[in-house]
């Protein structure tokens, strides 16, 4: 029996480590979705941090912004990272961000679609804001077709050649049993932990990461740099470094970073002529 269950391991690891390579192999320009007209970007608004009144200002230009773009606005992507902490109960969400969200059920009634992207930090939006928003959730990158250019969109985390740690924390916190278990704690001490984690790696981030560190030292243009030489891509547009980038690669392609809101103000407009990074 222990052979047997040997052999069964040996063999599924084998063909999930296959599975692996031809996915490897693959193009990342899959089932692009198609979309035409004036788009936005955004990212990492982390409403919420560090506290209720630095939030609620970050909000409000956050709105002063949603309300300049209102005129011309057909497709918004919200990059991840839009809350610095997220956590949907069965029967109960967070509280807070009322204008914020009013706003964007104002969008969508108008038509605006909304693409909303989980970050690191808000991986634990479930659906939510999809059944009560109409938003459109996508949980990894995505391939779009945008004004006919190709384009691919994505929070931007753990992308990196390295980044090992960061992703067996991202494996465990996507973890069905552990999020089961986080759920049945009461709200209290959820949100107080996620409180305490947060502002921790904060406190952590290195401050030299607020400069450009050079090709080499970032994680994310390493990224771009070695897709861009294997595939046809003509954007490559991310969040998550908090830094607003504009980076040619090979072949013509550009890596667009969308940067933040906590010290940036920064978004990336796109239509039928032109991308242009820009800031509030
Ligand atoms: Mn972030």
């Amino acid at each position: 029996m222990g052979m047997i269950n040997n052999y069964m391991r040996k063999n599924s690891k084998k063909t999930y480590l296959c599975r692996h390579k031809i996915k490897c192999m693959n193009s990342l320009f899959i089932n692009p979705v198609t979309i035409n007209g004036v788009i936005y970007f955004a990212s990492d608004f982390h409403l919420g941090a560090p506290n209720a009144e630095e939030s609620k200002e970050r909000e409000k230009r956050v709105l002063d912004w949603l309300n300049c773009i209102e005129k011309d606005i057909t497709h918004l992507f919200l990059l991840g990272d839009i809350f610095d902490f997220w956590f949907e109960y069965r029967d109960v969400v967070p509280k807070g961000y009322f204008n914020f969200l009013a706003k964007l059920y104002q969008l969508r009634e108008k038509g605006v679609e909304i693409f909303y992207f989980t970050g690191n930090h808000d991986m634990w939006v479930k659906d939510y804001f999809e059944k009560e928003l109409g938003f459109k959730i996508f949980r990894r990158q995505q391939a779009f077709m945008i004004n006919g250019k190709r384009c691919l969109v994505g929070h931007g985390d753990g992308l990196g050649p390295k980044e090992y740690g960061y992703k067996l924390i991202k494996r465990l916190f996507a973890f069905r049993p552990h999020i089961k278990f986080y759920g049945m704690l009461h709200p209290f001490i959820a949100f107080s932990l996620a409180r305490f984690l947060s502002r921790k790696s904060r406190a952590m981030a290195p401050e030299e990461d607020r400069d450009y560190l050079g090709d080499e030292k970032e994680t994310l243009t390493q990224y771009v740099l070695s897709i861009s030489q294997k595939e046809s891509i003509d954007y490559f547009i991310y969040g998550h470094r908090h830094l607003p980038v504009k980076k040619e690669l090979y072949n013509g392609a550009i890596y667009y970073n969308t940067g933040d809101w906590l010290s940036h103000d920064s978004y990336i407009r796109m239509d039928n002529n032109d991308i242009e990074l820009l800031k509030k």
